[in-house]
């Protein structure tokens, strides 16, 4: 890692195959970066397990996923990708800052709540403390920049908050993160209820496009999706399941709404669906492609993974070593 580029840390949960949510909200962001930073993009393993998880469907769903993040076009010589569970400094780390977080805190999150009535028969002490396990993965590398979807700003917020109020007391320890929130593409909402965000977790797939939905499967889930009935592709409030496609379309082809808008005067919902199912296919082809070859190079993903986790538990240690210091731990032996 080269020293004068800033740090970029982001992850997602090994929770299913990716949705398009997933890839135009952080991933296809994370392409872009890559080049100008100093980039770690971990595999969120740890938190994965606050919703239960069998261990054979986990375990392929966290080997897949990071041949997803290479087939989007990541590259594992330049980025750290690493499986978070590997490198024990995140827990180590995520048992002190939750000395420095409140309850009250904690109970105000979002998706806290909504979580908690989704598993209602599961509400563990880990969906609760989720957040503070999430500020350890940022603040362990002095991060400066988290790419993510619109779902995890506040929990960013939290992040910040208690790396100050550590700062405050001890001194520059952490680096404060900021968020970088894309404005096309942060907040991809389900197909059949625009009102919810696409999540790969969803039990109905018609609301979800996976990255490695064959084309006429996406086709198929894009003629379906809800719109509304006064046929205007328009951008607008009160119109919740065409904004979404237009966002859709919008941040898969790089055009701005008013071109869009402009681009789909005059057409049907029919043929406005069909030309959004379109974009995304070719959108997602070269993923498709790169992600086929990579499922007969098992060695080659085994490398990388163990070369990027040294590099990993050797940065987050730096961090580690020096928060256990100021706090007034016995030096390690
Ligand atoms: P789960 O359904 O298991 O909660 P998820 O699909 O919500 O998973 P995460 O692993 O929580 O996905 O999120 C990974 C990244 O994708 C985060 O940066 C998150 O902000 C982003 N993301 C998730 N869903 C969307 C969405 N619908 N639109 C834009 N970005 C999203
Ligand atoms: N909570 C995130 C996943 C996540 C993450 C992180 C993202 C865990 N730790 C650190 C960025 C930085 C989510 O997307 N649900």
């Amino acid at each position: 890692m080269s020293d004068d580029k800033k740090v970029i840390f982001s992850g997602i949960q090994p929770s299913g195959f990716l949705t398009l949510g997933n890839y135009l909200g952080a991933l296809n962001n994370w392409t872009k970066l890559q080049d100008e930073y100093n980039c770690l993009y971990c595999i969120m393993d740890l938190h994965t397990i606050t919703v239960r998880q069998d261990p054979a469907k986990f375990r392929k769903a966290e080997r897949e996923l990071i041949m997803q993040y290479i087939a989007s076009g990541l590259d594992p010589e330049q980025n750290i990708m690493y499986y978070q569970s590997h490198v024990s400094q995140h827990a180590e780390l995520s048992w002190i800052l939750g000395c420095y977080i409140y309850m009250g805190e904690l109970q105000r999150m979002t998706q806290f709540k909504e979580k908690s009535q989704k598993h209602s028969d599961n509400i563990n002490a880990g969906l609760f403390t989720y957040p503070v396990l999430m500020a350890a993965d940022i603040l362990l590398y002095q991060t400066d920049l988290v790419p993510v979807g619109e779902d995890q700003r506040q929990h960013l917020e939290l992040a910040r908050e208690v790396a100050s109020r550590f700062n405050k007391l001890y001194g520059d320890v952490f680096k404060i993160p900021e968020a970088y929130i894309s404005k096309v593409g942060a907040r991809v909402m389900a197909l059949q209820d625009p009102s919810k965000k696409m999540s790969k977790s969803d039990e109905n797939k018609n609301n979800t496009i996976a990255i490695m939905d064959p084309p006429e499967v996406i086709m198929s889930k894009f003629k379906k999706a809800v719109t509304d009935s006064d046929n205007e592709v328009r951008y607008s409030d009160d119109k919740p399941g065409v904004s979404n496609l237009l966002n859709i379309y919008c941040a898969v082809t790089g055009s701005t709404t008013a071109e869009a808008e402009r681009e789909f005067d005059g057409f049907g919902y029919g043929d406005f669906k069909k030309s959004v199912g379109e974009a995304v296919v070719a959108k997602l082809e070269p993923v498709q492609k790169k992600f086929m070859e990579l499922q007969n190079n098992k060695d080659y993903i085994d490398s990388i993974i163990k070369n990027n986790t040294e590099k990993a538990r050797h940065l987050a240690d730096r961090t580690l070593s020096r928060v256990q210091k100021k706090i007034g731990f016995m030096p390690r032996v």
